[in-house]
């Protein structure tokens, strides 16, 4: 059997399997199929592949030079879902984002500067731009460096990225339903989509503190019925359609900060809560922060600085210069965020065979 050349890479908070395009078949079931027999999907374990049994574990990116003239690099994120034979291209990705610039550089697919260098991405799956600016000491990436992001322990060289076209990147616009707040199952929520489809609500209006740990919210299940039958109908508004079996919107619970931060949030993503917060998710939130009225700008204490986004592993700041100008619309003057990646693995990934008959030895 065929081994298919893979990267295994951290990027931030996640960890994927990172491909060149040109590596992976240009049929998409095949492609898919191919992808789920990596991951070892669909099984809670993902025993037989090298996916981590989580969705933050369980993720793709696909690279190949970009078709854009102004970005150097296409970046097509995948979600391989643990549990079922489902892989979207629904959702981007930011954690892993911040591994493609490094990866296209030892890739030859974009040359290095003597001391840092800035890689253009277009992300395909929300068409908008991330430039992403990482140390590249004598020509080659360095991942080694100072910097400590919450929730990945040590250090490592930091890769600046920063955003623009993010406003409606799914849904087509910054507040989909047309309004900064609905109501929906007599609860207040704001629908925003600034790089990631979420639903913002008060963690106290679902009788939660915001404060809880991950594992705790997830046990709830009065809680995780009543989001999931909001999350059902924000789809729809959010001109999502049916969201079942589709990974956005994401389900933000925001409570008063508990430290100096903005506000703090538990995010579902949206079965398994995060154990911090998405790259994307993080600015999305944080552009709510910032929209009068809004269910987290009730919230959120000022700052002029940075939006601090408080979560269970610390906290997640977001540089961001922007104003709210009415009608659902926002001027985004600067948008970025600081995150680490780092190379885990280089070689060849050997898919598990495509099913076969099988007899039970167990
Ligand atoms: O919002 C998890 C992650 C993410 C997405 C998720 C992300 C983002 O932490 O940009 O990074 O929300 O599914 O990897």
């Amino acid at each position: 059997m065929n081994g298919v050349p893979c990267t295994w890479m951290r990027g931030g908070t996640s960890k994927g399997a990172f491909f060149l395009a040109a590596e992976l078949p240009s049929d998409l079931r095949e492609r898919d199929d191919l992808l789920l027999r990596v991951m070892g999907s669909p099984d809670p374990r993902q025993i037989d592949g090298i996916g981590g049994a989580h969705p933050l574990t369980s993720k793709v990116a696909v690279i190949s030079p970009s078709e854009d003239p102004s970005a150097d690099v296409d970046y097509l994120f995948l979600q391989v879902t643990v549990d079922q034979a489902r892989v979207s291209s629904a959702q981007n990705c930011g954690n892993i984002l911040a591994g493609v610039g490094p990866f296209a550089v030892e890739h030859g697919l974009v040359p290095a500067d003597p001391e840092h260098t800035s890689v253009r991405i277009r992300m395909v799956n929300s068409d908008g731009f991330a430039t992403a600016t990482f140390p590249t000491p004598g020509g080659q990436v360095d991942y080694a460096g100072t910097c400590a992001i919450a929730g990945v322990p040590g250090a490592a060289a930091p890769i600046n990225i920063s955003f623009s076209g993010t406003a409606g990147s799914t849904c087509g616009a910054l507040l989909p339903t047309g309004r900064v707040v609905d109501t929906i199952d007599g609860v207040d929520v704001t629908c925003i989509d600034n790089g990631m489809p979420t639903v913002v609500i008060a963690a106290a209006d679902l009788g939660a503190t915001g404060h809880e740990n991950p594992a705790e919210l997830e046990a709830d299940t009065d809680l995780t019925e009543r989001l999931a039958h909001i999350r059902s109908q924000a789809g729809k508004l959010m001109g999502l359609g049916d969201v079942s079996t589709t990974t956005v919107p994401k389900m933000t619970l925001v409570a008063a900060p508990l430290g100096d931060g903005t506000l703090d949030t538990l995010t579902f993503i949206p079965v398994r809560c995060h154990t911090a917060i998405g790259v994307l998710g993080a600015l999305t939130v944080g552009t709510a922060a910032r929209i009068p009225g809004s269910v987290a700008e009730r919230i959120a204490r000022y700052r002029a600085d940075v939006v601090r986004i408080e979560h269970p592993t610390g906290f997640f700041d977001v540089d961001m210069d922007l104003t709210y100008t009415g009608d659902a619309g926002v001027d985004i003057r600067r948008a970025a965020v600081i995150r680490t990646a780092r190379k885990l693995f280089d070689g060849n990934v050997y898919p598990a065979p495509a099913a076969t008959h099988t007899e039970d030895n167990s």
